[in-house]
């Protein structure tokens, strides 16, 4: 980066990101610490991920009622949501009022997307370059830049040469795309494709769904909510509260302490069937041990097999949804609405990859192999005007790696992390003081329900940063040892349940070519995560270092 741009502002603290986790921790440094803040946007408006992923049928497979914030009482007391979960639109509406409600607007750069960082070792602060060439200090820089921001589009050959439009379900156009008449094809089908599918089949004259790999799904179940509902939600919000912070995952539930391999077949088979009757995330707590035990999981698995083949007509299109290769919950679970049965519209075809691979993109649509039992290859062209990528993202790291982030002897973060993340309780790198991420690699974040993971870390960061204003610390960072240590914590978490055991998660960065594969995240539970965080900080911070 350009260090003899003259620099434009000094702050106390730059946040990049205007989504959940930046304005909370913009609200909490300048209302609650009197800092000078600004937050850094690349979009024109706030709501993160939210802001971006607009495509048909997207929607929070949190429920509403704890897809928010929690601290502060008026907050929760007049925002109305509408239904059980929440789409886009009212995603962004309520982090639009809540930037209206704390007077964020006036602290926040929109349009500015940082391009890289330098630590400046002589004044012990960040030098922050826009891509605009526009320079700020800061003392703290703290990354909110939300773990599934920089879209994952595979590499195919030809696609330059594809006569129709294509789009990435992650940066879908603002006023939105008529499938009307049109043939459409989509790739992938994660929790976006799952979502996307029924939605696109509605007005597309033919829709294609590419599947490299089969997945689970279970219903959503949405609905509005009456004001019954609503009234509940606010009477019970302390208490929701409570267990949302108290619990492994951050949503409104706990996992059932009843293992599914200490209950009958026939027990089990009722749990599963009220499961899939209430929908949601839920039914992946069915059970306490269905990601610790593959004969427990197994259960869960062959049940949602079983419904898939009851629920698709075609025998064939059936059985491609259901060999699914993985155990039930090891990759992110989609929730749906109407995705199987979607398949046996007669505008709607299922393509499987694991058959047919895709061999390349052309001017007319998409072209598969089929690899014939004497070993010879046949070309099919599928015809399209209309791809939709719904293929992902460069999740977790991507956008932190997007940036030229460098640290101490100008270490960069790609070069410390070339291995893949390392960093001290997900918080802090090695080399790199005063910078801390929210939801980073190493935090429990994808885990759990994002917005009780962002307020743990941004509560933590902001107490942090209190104390070193107290105690008058100009510098904290964590030594490599601290970052040995927790990753080795993470990887143990990791490898205590079924999670790494998956071939292309984007838990473990190996949907992206060339990405090392490290489990990301922390799979011990948001509560157990809190306790060690709130441990470290009590002991004075252990394991970080002020004032090298
Ligand atoms: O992405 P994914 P996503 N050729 O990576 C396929 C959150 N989210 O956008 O499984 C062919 O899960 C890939 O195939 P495979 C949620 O955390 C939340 O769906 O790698 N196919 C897979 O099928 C979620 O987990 C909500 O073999 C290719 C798909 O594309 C995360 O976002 C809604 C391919 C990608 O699935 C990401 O979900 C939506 C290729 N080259 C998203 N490359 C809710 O809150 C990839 N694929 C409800």
């Amino acid at each position: 980066m350009n260090t003899q741009t003259p620099t434009h502002e000094i702050l106390d603290a730059l946040i990049i990101g205007a989504g959940f986790s930046g304005l909370y921790q913009l609200y909490r440094l300048r209302e609650k610490l009197g800092l000078s803040v600004k937050v850094m946007e690349a979009g024109d408006g706030v709501g993160g991920t939210w802001y971006w992923n607009r495509y048909p049928g997207a929607r929070c497979d949190s429920e509403s009622h704890v897809y928010c914030y929690t601290f502060s009482k008026e907050l929760t007391e007049d925002w109305n949501w509408s239904e059980r979960y929440p789409g886009p639109g009212e995603i962004v509406a309520y982090l639009n009022h809540v930037t209206d409600r704390f007077d964020l607007r006036r602290s926040i750069e929109f349009g500015a997307r940082v391009a890289g960082a330098r630590f400046d070792e002589e004044n012990n602060c960040w030098d922050v370059e826009l891509a605009s060439g526009k320079h700020y200090r800061a003392r703290f820089l703290i990354t909110a830049v939300g773990c599934i921001s920089s879209a994952n589009i595979p590499d195919i050959e030809g696609l330059d040469s594809f006569a129709g439009e294509w789009f990435h379900t992650g940066q879908w156009p603002h006023d939105g795309v008529s499938f009307d008449g049109k043939r459409v094809g989509q790739i992938g089908t994660g929790s976006t494709g799952i979502q996307a599918a029924p939605v696109i089949a509605e007005t597309a004259s033919h829709l294609t769904v590419f599947q490299r790999t089969a997945n689970y799904s279970v219903p959503a179940r949405n609905r509005a909510l009456t004001d019954e509902d609503r009234m509940t939600h606010k009477r019970d919000a302390s208490i929701i509260r409570e267990l949302t912070r108290g619990n492994t995952n951050g949503h409104g539930w706990r996992i059932s302490e009843q293992n599914a391999l200490e209950t009958s077949p026939e027990d089990r088979k009722l749990i599963y069937e009220k499961a899939w009757e209430t929908g949601g995330l839920k039914f992946r707590s069915s059970f306490a041990d269905l990601l610790a035990s593959k004969q427990a999981n197994e259960t869960a698995a062959s049940f949602i097999k079983e419904k898939i083949r009851q629920i698709v007509k075609n025998p064939e299109t059936a059985a491609s949804l259901a060999d699914i290769d993985h155990p039930y919950a090891a990759k992110r679970p989609p929730i749906d609405t109407h995705y199987f049965e979607t398949f046996n519209k007669d505008n709607v075809t299922l393509v499987d990859l694991a058959k047919t691979p895709i061999s390349k993109i052309n001017r007319d649509g998409l072209v598969c192999q089929d690899i014939g039992a004497n070993g010879s290859f046949l070309e099919i062209l599928h015809q399209l005007d209309t791809i939709v990528f719904a293929t992902g993202y460069d999740a977790i790291t991507g956008t932190l790696l997007r940036m030229d982030i460098r640290g101490r002897d100008e270490l960069t973060l790609r070069e410390a992390w070339s291995s893949g993340p390392r960093n001290h309780l997900g918080l802090q790198v090695d080399g790199f003081p005063n910078l801390f991420m929210v939801t980073g690699p190493g935090s429990p974040s994808v885990l759990t329900n994002m917005p009780a993971a962002i307020e743990q870390h941004v509560e933590w960061i902001s107490e942090c940063i209190a104390y070193m204003l107290e105690h008058e610390h100009t510098t904290i960072e964590s030594p490599g040892a601290s970052a040995e240590w927790w990753v080795k914590e993470v990887n143990d978490a990791a490898n205590a349940t079924l999670l790494p055991k998956v071939k292309h998660s984007w838990y473990l960065g190996a949907n992206v070519p060339g990405k090392p594969r490290v489990f990301m995240p922390y799979a011990g539970g948001l509560d157990r995560y809190r306790d060690i965080c709130q441990q470290v900080a009590n002991d004075s911070y252990r394991g970080f270092v002020f004032d090298r």
